[in-house]
């Protein structure tokens, strides 16, 4: 890897580049905050794409252009009201003028601006915090509602489909000689049971009732932007993986990353929950952006989609895991299997309070 200043100072900041560190806590590409002796801007992200992953980044790059300058027409057209502020962030061009960098080694580098007076949190904090959260994916949905989601290109094949996940799992488990700790043994029995009700999002869109939007692919509760000042949302960051999808995939992954107050690396997973309170103060704050564009089928798969997309997130890690940890950035060797763990003490919690989501639901919308 190139000196990191070296690869900062490609992006033509506004004055010398002083400082160059690890930010936030991204499971799949690197990201740095690059600090400026500047007078105006003294601060810009810098990534590292993971190429594993995302095998076509200039597409991904191009999405996100395509995405921010549709925002930024509707925002000029019609601001949010009330003046609330919010924000989309820039993306700085390197030297030959493309949106992104190669270095010696072929890694793929972009440089995108940092939204001032703002913070993200790798948990939810409180009720006032949930229904931020929520409000954030609702005006990301709303403000990309107009955009036809054939504009942008499938930088992800397979991203949040579940039976795809289930094939690979089950492929990847005849290959294995997992150890048979008790806890590989639950994840084994957990996935098993769940294996034909996993296809409920896919079937309802073939059935024509569910159908492709926009979608963010990532709207968990650390990339959504917090104004320090007023505690309002401002952002929705990581932007990688706008693309066709169902909102449905969105909707569940804010929630299974909302409402589980310990958070999704917590070690305790026996105590994880879902909170039915910070459910309500999510979607309440979605739906406040979102009814207007809804059907009725679309509000009948929302407590599907949170159940899915927890356990989806489950089978993810569980199989990574299986297969020796490719995917996910581990610190060490258990570290998936304890996210998997985590994610599917969640879906329990979630299936157990089916009756009492699916009423916020109905109450709500
Ligand atoms: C990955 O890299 P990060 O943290 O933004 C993953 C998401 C998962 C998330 C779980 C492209 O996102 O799907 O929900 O980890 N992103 C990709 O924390 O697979
Ligand atoms: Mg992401």
């Amino acid at each position: 890897m190139d000196n990191l200043f070296t690869v900062a100072e490609q992006f033509r900041p506004q004055g010398a580049v002083i400082d160059v560190r690890e930010f936030g806590n991204g499971n799949i590409n690197k990201t740095f905050l690059v600090t400026l002796d500047a007078t105006g801007k003294k601060h810009f992200i810098l990534q590292r794409i993971n190429t594993q992953v995302f095998h076509q980044p200039e597409l991904v790059m191009l999405n996100m252009r395509i995405c921010i300058g549709h925002v930024r027409r509707r925002l000029q057209r019609t601001p949010l009201s009330g003046g609330r502020r919010w924000e989309v962030p820039d993306i700085f061009l390197a030297h030959d003028g493309r949106d992104h960098w190669l270095d010696s080694n072929g890694s793929f580098w972009r440089a995108i601006s940092f939204i001032d007076g703002s913070q993200s949190f790798d948990m939810i904090k409180n009720i006032d915090h949930a229904s931020e959260v929520g409000y954030a994916l609702g005006i990301f949905h709303n403000l990309l509602s107009d955009l036809p989601p054939d504009r942008l290109s499938d930088t992800l094949r397979g991203f949040h489909i579940t039976p795809g996940y289930l094939q690979h799992y089950e492929e990847v488990l005849e290959k294995c000689n997992a150890g048979k700790s008790p806890e590989v043994n639950y994840c084994l029995q957990f996935v098993s049971e769940r294996n034909a009700w996993a296809h409920v999002l896919e079937n309802a869109r073939a059935q024509g009732k569910l159908r492709l939007r926009t979608i963010h692919g990532d709207p968990k509760v650390n990339n959504i932007l917090i104004d320090i000042a007023t505690g309002q949302a401002v952002s929705i960051v990581d932007l990688d993986t706008v693309k066709p999808g169902l909102v449905h995939y969105d909707i569940g992954d804010c929630l299974r990353s909302g409402c589980n107050p310990l958070g999704e690396e917590t070690e305790k997973w026996e105590n994880v929950h879902f909170d039915a309170d910070l459910c309500r103060a999510i979607l309440q704050g979605y739906l406040s952006m979102a009814k207007e564009f809804l059907t009725r089928d679309d509000f009948s798969y929302i407590y599907d989609s949170i159940r899915l997309i927890a356990f989806e997130l489950g089978l993810r890690f569980f199989t990574d895991y299986l297969k020796g940890n490719i995917y996910f950035k581990v610190r060490h060797p258990e570290h998936n299997l304890a996210r998997a763990l985590v994610q599917f003490r969640l879906t329990e919690s979630i299936e157990s309070q089916e009756t009492a989501i699916r009423s916020i639901v109905r109450e709500i919308r």
